[in-house]
């Protein structure tokens, strides 16, 4: 028996973030399962994964009568073994014959989440994955202004409510419940995880929560302070085309520090890098920075601090800044306002925290901004509480990842993260059942010259290089 394999993509994760500039609540859920690598529709939001043998309780078709609360299933077919290309995807090959069912949750009147459950026919492993999303979970469509309801789905309530769905209907189907059910997922994705953990810990038995986006009032402010330090006097802006000149420093400085020059940081902590080193003695060029940029470049490594100097949120590790994934994509932008980070902190507060079209950054206010995303919607959005005993209790295990390169996210967040969970919970009961690993060299959930694949529910990886599985 096969056990199951689900994940996101690291290129449909990729693919998905420059898109989206504007919350949906769209909800798209889909339970599937391989043993090969998966790809999944580009615009559904979370994924469920599982395999099993059991004797069927019901045929597929069967399951349109089914009556689920606030729930409409639109779709309840048998699949054939082969190629299947899901609704605004890619076709996935080689796929074992399954009970495709997709529906619509409504758990207010302006919900809207969709899901999606497939089921194999035969060989399930009695288990259950559950995959999240990236960046807003959604595409442009229509503002969260005045969406409150939507806003709760989008924060917490629609990974909820679709995996007691897809429990639901695995019962219906198999007639019996998964023995273990699994969520793993990165980015908006890991934030999603770690809400499981805390509000609803009776939902999986184990959690990965990679690179997880939790602190999400938090994380855009510094994205917002960010862009601030970077494009509000056009004289800091860092264009692309000197990141690898930034790299370059950085490693000279810092590459051998853990005994082996390889182009990764193990521990960017012990990196004390000065990117004064960085300053034109000449005219300017790729190779060096102005003094403007070099004051930009500062505040990136050290983030955001208000008037009074208060750290609000961590500041981007040493290590890994070139590539898309990198630095290019997330900070610097083709031009100046085209970054990732740009588009993401933007947005936010334009329509989640000023329910304001005309906002924009330059009004943007480090002493009050905060407070203002904080009062309004941290008790929706943010998974930050460390208090995980009822997880611990029902015997869940979480599994917290971060890559150091992250320029999306960044990486201390996880461990602060972490710390708050063992001060709250004692060193003993949280290494009992958490478990934090901080990934050398790579990116925002994968790529970048360090490791990316590792067990991570990502599929193994042709490169060698970049995967510990290979031997
Ligand atoms: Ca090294």
């Amino acid at each position: 028996m096969r056990a199951a394999r689900v994940w996101l993509t690291r290129l449909r994760i990729l693919k998905l973030l420059p898109e989206l500039y504007l919350f949906r609540n769209d909800m798209r859920f889909q339970l599937t399962w391989t043993n090969r690598s998966l790809t999944v529709a580009a615009r559904n939001l979370a994924s469920i994964a599982f395999t099993l043998s059991a004797a069927m309780a019901a045929s597929c078709d069967s399951l349109a009568t089914l009556t689920l609360p606030g729930t409409t299933l639109s779709v309840t077919e048998a699949v054939p073994a082969g190629s299947f290309t899901p609704p605004g995807g890619q076709p996935i090959k080689n796929l074992p014959a399954f009970c495709r069912v997709a529906g619509v949750i409504k758990p207010s009147s302006d919900s809207n989440i969709q899901f999606e459950v497939w089921m194999p026919s035969a060989g399930w492993n009695g288990k259950l994955q559950g995959i999240g999303n990236g960046g807003f979970a959604g595409t442009i469509s229509f503002r969260a202004q005045g969406h409150r309801e939507k806003l709760i789905d989008f924060g917490y309530r629609a990974i909820h409510e679709t995996t007691e769905k897809a429990k639901a209907i695995i019962g219906a189907f198999y007639g019996e419940q998964p023995r273990h059910s699994y969520f793993s997922s990165c980015s908006n994705g890991g934030r999603q995880a770690l809400m499981e953990a805390q509000r609803y810990p009776a939902d999986y038995d184990g959690i990965i929560a990679g690179a997880p986006a939790n602190n999400f009032t938090h994380l855009l402010t510094g994205a917002l302070w960010g862009v601030q330090a970077t494009i509000a006097d056009p004289v800091n802006y860092i264009p692309a085309s000197k990141i690898p000149a930034i790299e370059s420093a950085v490693l000279a400085a810092c590459d051998a520090l853990d005994g082996l020059k390889d182009g990764v940081i193990d521990d960017p902590q012990r990196c004390q890098f000065d990117p004064a080193v960085l300053l034109c003695s000449g005219p300017e060029s790729n190779t060096c920075l102005t003094q403007p940029q070099i004051t930009a470049l500062k505040k990136i490594y050290s983030g955001p601090r208000n008037s009074k100097g208060e750290q609000l949120f961590p500041g981007y590790s040493v290590g890994g800044e070139t590539g898309y994934n990198g630095w290019q994509g997330w900070i610097s932008g083709g031009s100046p306002g085209k970054s990732i980070q740009f588009a993401f902190g933007n947005n936010f507060f334009q329509n989640m925290v000023y329910d304001d079209p005309a906002w924009d950054y330059h009004s943007f206010d480090i002493d009050h901004a905060p407070k203002v995303a904080d009062d309004k919607v941290a008790g929706i959005l943010n998974a930050t509480d460390p208090d995980l005993k009822p997880f611990r209790k029902r015997g869940g295990k979480l599994i917290v990842y971060h890559g150091w390169s992250d320029a999306a996210i960044p990486p201390l967040n996880a461990i602060n993260y972490y710390q708050s969970v063992v001060s709250k919970m004692g060193a003993k009961e949280a290494g009992s059942f958490v478990r934090l690993y901080m990934v050398p060299g790579m990116q925002h959930c994968g790529g970048g010259p360090g490791p990316s694949v590792f067990g991570q529910s990502t599929p193994p990886d042709s490169d060698p290089q970049h995967d510990m599985s290979h031997k």
